[in-house]
């Protein structure tokens, strides 16, 4: 074990000195890049750059991947000072593993170079786009599906200047790379989207119309390029100094883009790349012909308890995601809902038991070494609710069965866009449109009954059926009053 602790820094030329089980799998600087990657988050490097790093160990190939950030120029700063190296810290209650990852082999900022983006996305040796890049970043209509552009985007479509948003971006590579008839090209949404690939098919169809895309660039577009649906399951906080920390301390040097992540880890992805791939199932990934029922499984049996699980925690006062679930009762909530909600309302993948799954969920949300912040979960909830939630209930109700649980997702959420906590503390509301919420909150009657109908109003997120159905306006009302009247422990008590 090295014992430089903050001497020195991540990098080619102190690999050969770290722990023999912390080395990277393959040798890092050796092998060419065939996969760009938009979105250089945490997520990103504990998740799809694993499984790149171990498809090329076992089945090589030219699949390194260049990982573009759209704005953080202290990430690629980092990254590029550490030869392009971070590690990944696997955590359980019980067990700390650290390994440097070595399938990164360059990073761009977007923001400073939009051209270099460009002309990579037209370059013959790249084949395959994966993108983790929020689900704000798709600019369409929840349920219509219609582009809605912001000024960036609109701008990126109708005007010369270099683009600065993910859509502009990936439609001026398609042109250039239909320009250069550079080859087929998968491009690959790993968002916590419903349809995922559907969705990016349409973001980009939709805006090459918008920019008058000549037909025959519209045309090479249709036949030349994939769009796998994938569904990936990892969770990944946002690194803390706690993580930075234990990472010098596992690999006896400094690692500044260092990202803990749980041990369980998942992906399953349409097998539709043109192009060719990385060998990703070798790694352990599942390849398939229809990704929807995983990725409706853990939007609403994961990501819609997890936003249950943060609203109310958050609310509480609790820190952590495991923090929430440890509170009185909250496991027996979500148990209930994942029951009698969330597996009532679609069908799952063929051999897959949701309230099965829904322990193994409950589990990896109380791991006790991941601190996963209940407000970093909170995050965007205009954006998350549809999918994770709203569709839960829209279902149960087109089979006429009650959607009380999923509704108090909602409530919870409700309540935690109202800015304050049980204690009274203030709740920041990060949200694309936290301006519409608030003022839709402002403009209404200040009462249960009030806020409900205001959130039910804004049909950019709220599907017209959910935001008519008396039933579960009233199911929302109720459980608004109790969270305002009682605050969340005794409303968890009572409801069980
Ligand atoms: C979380 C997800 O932040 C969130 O909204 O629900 O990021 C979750 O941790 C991942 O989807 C797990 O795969």
């Amino acid at each position: 074990m090295a014992v430089t602790v903050g001497a020195s820094r991540l990098g080619l030329d102190v690999v050969r000195r770290l722990p023999a089980e912390a080395r990277p799998l393959i040798r890092p600087g050796t092998v060419r890049a065939g996969v760009v990657h938009l979105g250089l988050g945490a997520f990103h490097r504990a998740h799809q750059a694993v499984y790149t790093e171990q498809a090329i160990g076992l089945a090589g190939g030219d699949w390194g991947i260049v990982g573009v950030a759209p704005r953080n120029a202290t990430l690629v700063e980092t990254l590029a000072a550490q030869d392009n190296l971070f590690s990944v810290s696997t955590l359980s209650a019980d067990d700390r593993r650290t390994r440097v990852v070595g399938s990164l082999a360059g990073v761009r900022l977007a923001a400073a170079d939009p051209q270099a983006v460009v002309a990579l996305l037209a370059d013959p040796a790249i084949r395959v786009v994966t993108l983790t890049v929020t689900e704000k970043a798709y600019q369409l209509d929840p349920a219509a599906g219609t582009l809605r552009p912001d000024a960036d985007l609109v701008a990126d479509l109708t005007t010369d200047r270099p683009p600065v948003t993910v859509p502009g971006l990936l439609v001026r590579g398609l042109l250039a790379r239909a320009a250069a008839d550079a080859g087929p090209i998968a491009l690959v949404s790993c968002d916590n989207l419903p349809a995922n690939g559907r969705r990016l098919r349409g973001l980009v169809t939709q805006c090459m119309a918008y920019a008058d895309t000549p037909g025959q660039v519209v045309d090479w577009v249709g036949t030349q390029v994939g769009f796998p649906g994938t569904m990936v399951d990892r969770i990944v906080p946002a690194s803390t100094p706690e993580t930075l920390a234990a990472a010098r301390h596992a690999l006896g040097v400094e690692d500044l883009a260092a990202v803990a992540a749980e041990p369980y880890t998942q992906w399953v992805i349409e097998d539709d790349f043109p192009g060719g791939r990385p060998a990703w199932d070798r790694a352990g990934a599942v390849l398939c012909a229809d990704a929807g029922p995983w990725e409706r499984l853990k939007l609403r049996a994961l990501n819609g308890v997890h936003s249950a699980t943060a609203y109310l925690g958050a609310l509480a006062g609790r820190e952590t995601i495991a923090d929430a679930l440890a509170m009185p009762h909250l496991g027996d909530v979500l148990r209930r809902m994942i029951a009698e909600d969330v597996a009532a309302s679609f069908a799952p993948p063929d051999g897959v038991d949701v309230v099965a799954y829904g322990e193994q969920v409950l589990e990896r949300f109380g791991n006790p070494a991941i601190r996963h912040r209940t407000l970093q979960v909170a995050m965007d909830g205009s954006q998350k609710l549809p999918q994770r939630v709203l569709h839960t209930i829209a279902d149960l109700r087109a089979a006429g069965r009650s959607a009380r649980w999923a509704a108090l997702v909602v409530a919870a959420w409700i309540r935690f866009s109202q800015g304050s906590a049980d204690d009274g503390s203030a709740l920041p509301l990060d949200d694309p449109l936290a301006e519409v919420i608030r003022a839709a909150l402002a403009a209404a009657p200040q009462t249960p009954a009030g806020a409900v109908d205001a959130i039910l109003g804004l049909d950019e997120v709220v599907p017209p059926e959910v935001a008519a159905d008396e039933q579960v306006r009233a199911d929302l009302v109720a459980w608004l009053t109790d969270l305002h009247r009682h605050g969340v422990l005794p409303t968890l008590s009572n409801a069980v």
